[in-house]
């Protein structure tokens, strides 16, 4: 019986996927032809698996094998390159970590992996940001960015807090979409040419969206269709119900879909700022698949926090005051193109030092006219502040800092080493935006 007669329960993906139980147990042999290194976004093993390049742990040279064995946490996380723009050469995979109600559960796993894809090299794209502005342009646009302005987004979806920052002069408008890509992609396809998952009818899905875009941001839109997230960056939230779920970069949102029918739904992904959109469809056993404008007929808003601001763990941190509070400004701008923590410039910086045991928090303050995704390897922190209002927000692994506002997040130290703390737009990290936090006495 071939896979289309008889929906898969779990709709087979390149990546990983473990059982309940299973260890990370991996030998990763570079067959790339020059050095790599892969990081396991979100996920929690000594310092030393983390793939990230310290001098302890440098690039894997091309033919060399490196083996990995720690216990995973359970969800919905992903792998990528950390050696320098690899990433945004779609060396990337989902990395599911299965529990054991996902295995009792009688519903069908979807996963969508999202990409930005351009046919210019990383290289290409970077030089075109950061060469001189009037120079002549460059394959990526550079300079300005798309700006938002009165005109350019769908006002109606947009929330106070983004109408705020965009109402702040017209020399301060907020910049998005830093490259000009030529496709985004939907478990690597277009939606010219979309994935179509058979789905049972009126069956259950779990979706495991995967934004592993290296600088492009998108709202999910289930359509018809209204869903309940349970889990954002694998790790559980009380249910909060939507059609509509902004996805920062390399974040990741389980999604609960009751099907209603034996109808064929597309599940899309549109661009923050643009038309441009990608998806795939779930359709039921015969269901017909029609074909999907690649726009949409209104520029996206640019996401936001409005998702962010409902989100509770399932699983809070305990109530302690934290031991040791980090305030981190990040600036920049688009011209000269180059992005910074405290004002420091990755590899010039100060580690932000914390102790084993100690209650950490940090907040960020965002001084500029873009949105930071902000992610801290090694460690699974709760947002506790959003521009100063206490919440009692979601875990997760990155959470995104809005132009011009302020998050705080706090976790406890439990997972001693070196640890990368940056942007995951990877233009802002490779111009600078990344710094370290680390324990005292890591050899
Ligand atoms: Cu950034």
């Amino acid at each position: 019986m071939s896979e289309n007669e008889r929906p898969a329960l779990l709709t087979r993906r390149q990546g990983i996927t473990l059982s309940p139980g299973e260890r990370f147990h991996v030998d990763l042999v570079n067959q790339a032809g020059t050095s790599t290194l892969v990081h396991w976004h979100g996920q929690l093993p000594p310092w030393k698996q983390d793939g990230f390049p310290w001098p302890q742990t440098p690039p894997i040279p091309a033919g060399d094998t490196r083996s990995y064995d720690y216990a995973p946490i359970a969800g919905t996380y992903w792998m990528h390159s950390h050696h320098g723009m690899q990433e945004q050469s779609l060396m990337t995979a989902p990395l599911i970590v299965r529990s054991a109600e996902d295995v009792r559960a009688d519903r069908q796993e979807v996963v969508l992996m999202l990409h930005d894809f351009s046919f210019g090299t990383p290289e290409e794209l970077l030089a075109g940001l950061t060469k001189p502005r009037g120079s002549d342009k460059a394959m990526p646009k550079t300079g300005t960015g798309n700006n938002v302005n009165m005109g350019s987004a769908s006002m109606g979806a947009m929330s106070s807090e983004t109408m705020g920052a965009m109402n702040m002069g017209p020399s301060t408008a907020m910049d998005l979409n830093d490259v000009d890509f030529d496709a985004f992609l939907a478990n690597d396809r277009t939606l010219a040419d979309p994935e179509v998952v058979r789905t049972e009818q009126s069956g259950r899905v779990l979706l495991r969206l995967i934004n592993g875009a290296s600088s492009t941001q998108f709202w999910i839109d289930l359509g018809a269709l209204t869903g309940t997230v349970v889990a954002v960056d694998g790790h559980p939230v009380r249910p909060v119900r939507g059609s509509r779920l902004p996805l920062a970069m390399a974040q990741r949102l389980d999604v609960l879909i009751d099907l209603p029918g034996n109808g064929s739904y597309p599940i899309v992904a549109q661009v923050e700022g643009k038309r441009a959109r990608t998806g795939i469809v779930l359709a039921g056993p015969g269901a017909k698949v029609s074909r999907l404008a690649a726009e949409a007929e209104e520029n996206a808003p640019p996401v936001d926090l409005s998702l962010e601001r409902r989100l509770e763990a399932v699983t809070p941190l305990a109530p302690r005051p934290p031991d040791v509070t980090h305030r981190v400004i990040l600036a920049g701008a688009m011209a000269p193109y180059a992005w910074s923590l405290n004002g420091e410039y990755w590899p010039n910086v100060t580690p932000l030092m914390i102790a084993h045991g100690q209650r950490v928090a940090i907040e960020m303050v965002n001084h500029t006219m873009m949105a930071h995704p902000m992610h801290l390897h090694g460690h699974a922190f709760q947002v506790v502040a959003i521009n100063g209002a206490q919440i009692v927000g979601a875990v997760r692994d990155i959470v995104l800092v809005p132009p011009m506002g302020s998050v705080t997040i706090a976790f406890d130290a439990d997972n001693p080493g070196r640890w990368a703390f940056h942007c995951h737009n990877l233009y802002h990290m490779m111009t600078g935006m990344l710094t370290e936090v680390r324990y005292p006495a890591i050899i």
